[in-house]
């Protein structure tokens, strides 16, 4: 039920202040003398707390790698669901999927998620809304995959190219592809049995982006609520229009025809076409 609350949780706030109230409720409940005690202190240690932690965790939130031509609108999205918070402290590291080594880092430190919870990073802020970190290069940043982005904790001065996965400190991480096989060496850096995410799942790499949804959901490490849906940049994740917009069927043209025999007779028929044309929108 905690998990429930603390992560699934639509408005952060209200997430927050039923928490609280839980919490509140079971540390009651640990001074009441009854046989239960000691097992009721176990429970809050065992699940609560960590809850609590983990509610707070910065997450990777969203990631665009490909676009069309030379990948111009490519970010990454940190979400905090209490709003700013200073991201001192930590780096976002990518990792090429050919030497399971890191080809970029960017410093976090001095930056800050907005009022909203949200931090962007970006190759080029005119292309991206919401940037807040508009980094070196414009074009290209961000490798196709398979990839991965990692949030961890320390220096860019630690992972100069080509540096390894580190044994610890990972904050959250996505590893990513545009229809390519799945990258076990990078799969490492998430839970196990976490899913590396397809950027083209909808069929539509290029207008889409790697997004939890809903918006925050799922917990760090873990890419199983990652949806692909039209980018949004600082702004929450609303997966628009990722129901089979590639199936869209829609008529462009009917044509009733004459009934036969006329309408005098016991029974008549009334033939009728439609012509079909598949479309594929692009948003
Ligand atoms: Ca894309
Ligand atoms: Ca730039
Ligand atoms: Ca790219
Ligand atoms: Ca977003």
């Amino acid at each position: 039920m905690c998990f429930y609350i603390a992560i699934e949780g639509s408005n952060p706030d209200v997430a927050s202040y039923e928490l609280k109230n839980l919490l509140k409720s079971m540390l009651w409940l640990l001074y009441v003398r009854t046989p239960m005690k000691k097992l009721i202190h176990l429970f809050v240690l065992a699940f609560l707390l960590p809850c609590a932690v983990c509610a707070q965790t910065i997450l990777i939130n969203e990631v665009d790698a490909v676009q069309d031509g030379t990948d111009a609108a490519e970010f990454v999205e940190l979400y905090y669901p209490g709003g700013s918070t200073d991201l001192t402290g930590l780096v976002l590291v990518f990792f090429n999927g050919s030497d399971i080594l890191s080809y970029e880092a960017f410093d976090l430190d001095g930056m800050s998620t907005n009022a909203s919870g949200y931090f962007v990073l970006c190759g080029d802020a005119a292309n991206v809304a919401n940037c807040d970190l508009d980094v070196t290069k414009d074009t290209n940043l961000i490798q196709n995959g398979a990839e991965a982005v990692a949030l961890i904790i320390g220096d860019a001065v630690n992972y100069p190219n080509d540096t390894a996965i580190p044994p610890g400190g990972v904050v959250d991480a996505i590893v990513y592809d545009v229809d390519d096989p799945d990258e076990p060496g990078l799969l490492v850096l998430l839970a196990a049995g976490q899913p590396q995410v397809n950027e083209d799942g909808e069929g539509n790499g290029t207008g889409h982006s790697n997004q939890r949804f809903p918006n925050r959901s799922g917990l760090p490490l873990y890419t199983d609520t990652y949806v692909q849906a039209p980018p949004t940049p600082g702004t929450e994740n609303m997966a628009i229009g990722v129901a089979n917009e590639n199936d869209i069927v829609i008529p462009v043209a009917i044509q009733l025809n004459q009934n036969y025999p006329n309408p005098f007779n016991p029974t008549t028929e009334i033939s009728y076409s439609l012509s079909l044309l598949v479309t594929y929108a692009s948003l």
